[in-house]
């Protein structure tokens, strides 16, 4: 009976100490610079082995718009297999291309309150360009996790309901000095260790 007593005492510290690892828990993620000062528009990304492969959704519009001859966001997280808008909101005509590896494609010159569509079927950065106006930069981020975000101009993000245990983060950036811009970081994730700073180098 003692014996049957130690045993169930062991299974519960044994399931408590599961869950705990498992349960989920905010997680906030600092990005700075070399001198510590912070990035800004930085894409944090956090990949974990417990999170569920349902169907991804971010709460902003899956739209890069083009306005004053600029995209607008410079940068937009969508999931894998989203379909992104194009509105030209200016007086000018726009045809935006992309020469990235996760997806080749141009949009013919459009006009005024006009948009298009163009699916993102590959994860990985895709840097835009439009064809008549050289200085228009602009990047979506294709991402196959429900936990990313893009930092505020403190160098923050905040992802909730992220699941504990081993995760990576990964940064990208389009000056982060790296390969492809982006840096990875195994982390692990519990309620008693959920910030993290993480140094980059710009370019
Ligand atoms: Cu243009």
């Amino acid at each position: 009976m003692k014996r049957l007593a130690f045993a169930l005492a062991g299974l519960l510290v044994l399931t408590s100490g599961l869950l705990q690892a498992a349960a989920p828990v905010p997680v906030r993620v600092q990005i700075v610079d070399e001198r510590g000062m912070p990035v800004r528009d930085a894409v944090v990304e956090i990949l974990s082995s417990g999170a569920s492969t349902g169907r991804i959704s971010f709460p902003w519009r899956m739209a890069m718009a083009q306005k004053g001859e600029q995209f607008v966001p410079g940068t937009l997280i969508v999931a894998r297999g989203s379909t992104v808008a194009f509105p030209n909101l200016d007086r000018v005509r726009h045809s935006v291309y992309s020469f990235s590896k996760p997806a080749k494609f141009e949009i013919e010159l459009y006009g005024r309150d006009q948009t298009r569509t163009q699916g993102f079927a590959k994860a990985g950065t895709v840097a835009l360009g439009c064809n008549i106006h050289d200085q228009m930069r602009g990047y979506i981020r294709v991402v196959d996790t429900p936990f990313a975000s893009k930092t505020d101009a403190n160098g923050y993000v905040a992802l909730d309901n992220v699941p504990g245990g081993a995760a990576q983060i990964t940064v990208w950036h389009p000056r982060l000095r790296a390969p492809a811009g982006e840096l990875r970081r195994d982390v692990s994730i519990s309620g008693a260790n959920n910030r993290h700073k993480i140094a980059v180098r710009l370019r």
